[in-house]
């Protein structure tokens, strides 16, 4: 009897899509319990100690951190995604953290609060896309070439940002990185990585990013 798995999740939360990603990968069928983290419910705040999402629920145990869930997945469900090789994982880990580090940078982008602070973030993301650049295989289609793999999950998230920022006319990401470019390109194409968010998703971020009362929301108005 396979395991019962509840992925508690978010609407907009770009770590919880890495985890259903994983387990659309792994072909296991899961339920989602959505939660408003603008008013927390306490069945929430017992099993997220953290008082965020995601967490996977596993026979009704809790297992919170995307990167634990992920980990948590592959380690029990085929097929494996992350590479054999000890060497190549933990060089795939370091991408992982880096794929959260680029988060917190789009988080700060989107907040930026002047025309001054949004064209410093932007410099400073389009860096790590020039470092993503130069670590990823060139060939493709996925990070570290033909097998779809954790850091490919961890990044589609990221990468989905972009999409929308390119719909509102905040262009040109991707043009030093064309590596970069075809590789989020190949994601977003990705069943996994296409039924990760509802359909209405790129309104509700759209929505998000307008009320933010950021430099970014200000230049979506005009
Ligand atoms: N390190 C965490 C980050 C998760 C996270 O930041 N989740 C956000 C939503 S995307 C959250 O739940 N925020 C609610 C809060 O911090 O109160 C992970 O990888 O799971």
């Amino acid at each position: 009897m396979p395991d019962t798995l509840v992925l508690v999740s978010h609407a907009l939360c770009p770590y919880v899509q890495r985890a259903a990603i994983v387990l659309r990968e792994k072909g296991v069928p899961f339920e989602r319990r959505w939660v408003d983290l603008a008013d927390k419910p306490a069945w929430f705040t017992a099993i997220s100690p953290l008082g965020k999402t995601p967490v996977l629920l596993v026979r009704d145990e809790p297992v919170f951190e995307s990167a634990v869930i992920c980990e948590y997945l592959d380690e029990t469900l085929a097929p494996r995604l992350h590479p054999a090789d000890a060497l190549e994982r933990a060089w795939h880990r370091g991408w992982m953290e880096f794929g959260s580090q680029v988060l917190n940078s789009v988080w700060a982008y989107y907040t930026a609060p002047d025309a001054a602070a949004l064209q410093a973030r932007r410099e400073a993301l389009l860096q790590r896309f020039a470092q993503l650049e130069a670590a990823l295989d060139a060939q493709g289609p996925w990070f570290a070439g033909e097998a779809f793999g954790i850091v490919d999950a961890v990044f589609a998230p990221v990468f989905r940002y972009f999409d929308t920022f390119e719909a509102v006319g905040d262009t040109g990401w991707f043009d030093a990185t064309p590596h970069v470019r075809a590789w989020s390109v190949a994601l977003a194409q990705r069943a996994s990585v296409r039924e990760a968010v509802s359909p209405d998703y790129p309104q509700r971020l759209r929505e998000f990013l307008l009320a933010r009362g950021s430099e970014l929301s200000r230049r979506m108005q005009a």
